[in-house]
């Protein structure tokens, strides 16, 4: 999964596909590097991001999504939403799915997804993206976001959407430490358990730039092939990340190597 933040914000490709033009060309190189999904968000999620209405979420996602779908037809379009209405929205002018970062604090966000037939990200975190990075203390860090992700696993499923249709995600720097993240790495295995596929987003993050000592997000790369790689070992069906050529390199190389061949 190919990331194309259309924000001025974000905290590693802020402002630098705002322009629809731009965002489409951005799109089409991703998928040309090999993503199977494109992730459009139009609304930063790192701490202390500016507050994005629904009518200037949906006014940025909806050239794009126009243009992608014209010009990419059979391409996947995700769409980064918290707001079941932007959701909807998006999925009437072409997108194939939802990532929700907030796990279905939406109520209305479940029966959108179901509606439509289209497949929904449920990611973990704790408050908003404002108030998150205060609520990082756990007992037990894998436990209780796999508790929470079950949990909302199960209201997507009562809502009407077939299991392999839900992917879970850890949500990596969503209110967690840079030892909660990695942690959750360690024991991502266990959220297999769960019965749904996983997605996990580590890349440019700042538990990346800490342990490698890169301050820059954009000059993450290195270290965040390192957690996608570890990611898929333990069985993660979808990787959201900003360098997709160097991350289907590296699985290539990867699966090689355990045998899987060109399906790793
Ligand atoms: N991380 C970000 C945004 N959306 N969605 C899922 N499912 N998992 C993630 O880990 C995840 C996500 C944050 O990264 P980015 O989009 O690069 O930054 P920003 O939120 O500043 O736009």
């Amino acid at each position: 999964m190919g990331i194309l933040n259309v924000t001025p914000d974000s905290f590693s490709d802020g402002g630098r596909f705002l322009d629809p033009d731009a965002a489409v060309r951005h799109a089409e190189r991703l998928l040309a590097e090999g993503a199977d999904i494109v992730d459009l968000g139009a609304e930063s999620t790192r701490p202390g991001a500016a507050d994005v209405s629904p009518d200037e979420e949906l006014e940025r996602l909806a050239p794009v999504l126009r243009a992608l779908r014209r010009g990419a037809p059979h391409a996947r379009l995700s769409v980064d939403t918290r707001r079941a209405a932007v959701a909807r929205a998006a999925l009437d002018l072409g997108a194939d799915m939802v990532n929700d970062v907030s796990g279905l604090a939406d109520p209305a966000m479940a029966g959108v997804a179901a509606a439509a037939g289209a497949p929904l990200v449920l990611m973990h975190m704790r408050g908003t993206p404002a108030t998150m990075q205060h609520l990082t203390a756990y007992e037990d860090v894998a436990g209780e976001v796999c508790a929470a992700l079950a949990e909302a696993a199960r209201s997507a499923r009562n809502a009407g959407i077939a299991g392999d249709r839900i992917l879970l995600d850890p949500g990596l720097g969503f209110a967690k430490t840079a030892e909660g993240n990695e942690i959750l790495l360690r024991q991502l295995r266990s959220f297999l358990s769960l019965g749904h596929p996983l997605l996990v987003g580590a890349s440019r993050k700042s538990f990346v730039g800490l342990r490698s000592g890169v301050k820059d997000p954009a000059a993450r790369g290195a270290g965040s092939l390192a957690a996608a790689l570890e990611a898929a070992r333990a069985g993660a069906a979808v990787l959201r990340v900003h360098d997709v050529a160097a991350t289907r390199e590296a699985l290539l190389v990867q699966g090689a190597i355990r045998g899987a061949g060109k399906d790793a």
